[in-house]
């Protein structure tokens, strides 16, 4: 099975078809990776291959969990509810990523939201993962006064569209 086929056969597995492979998504659209392999007789290896090289980012894989991240046809709860935010949230960044991140705010790169963190320790874990850490400050109930939507992880990450600069301060 060539790379392309093999992400073909995921997607619909893994947004229209969970039951084909006797799985059911798990809040997120998560399944097991193990019953997933059999059933599309590939490898870790393969799987991995096919994840990273998806140029529209289709897949997450985490430990031993598979996810598509959108595209689903059968229910599923990817999405959180909407919640206000308190006053302030914190973005842990680094040092490199600052003049842009000033020019154009906090942008969700490759991920469906902005990442925020309740408290400075958890933030500057995050920013450290890339070297020097930043901490930015965002007045997030202000910004949900201006309309934008915000929503909390059960593991109590604060998710927004974006960051526009004018609601960030640096420390
Ligand atoms: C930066 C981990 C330039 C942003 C952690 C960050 C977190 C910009 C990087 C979660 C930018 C994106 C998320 C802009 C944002 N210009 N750089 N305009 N806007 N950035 O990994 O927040 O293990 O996507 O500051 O614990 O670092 O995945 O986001 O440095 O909770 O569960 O671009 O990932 O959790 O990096 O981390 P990421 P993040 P998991």
């Amino acid at each position: 099975m060539t790379d392309h086929v093999l992400s073909r056969r995921l997607s619909y597995l893994l947004r229209h078809a969970p039951h084909d492979a006797g799985l059911t998504l798990a809040p997120g659209g998560w399944v097991p990776l193990a019953p997933l392999l059999a059933h599309l007789n590939a490898t870790r290896a393969d799987i991995e291959r096919v994840v990273s090289g998806s140029d529209k980012q289709r897949f997450s894989l985490r430990g031993d969990l598979i996810r598509a991240n959108q595209g689903h046809s059968v229910p599923v709860d990817l999405e959180f509810s909407p919640v206000t935010p308190p006053d302030l949230l914190y973005h842990g960044t680094h040092r490199r990523a600052l003049a842009s991140i000033r020019a154009e705010g906090l942008r969700p790169m490759q991920r469906h939201h902005v990442h925020l963190s309740p408290d400075l320790d958890t933030a500057r874990r995050v920013g450290a993962r890339r070297g020097q850490p930043v901490i930015l400050t965002i007045r997030a109930e202000e910004m949900h006064a201006a309309g934008h939507v915000f929503f909390v992880s059960e593991n109590g990450v604060w998710l927004v569209g974006a960051v526009p600069p004018e609601f960030m301060g640096e420390g």
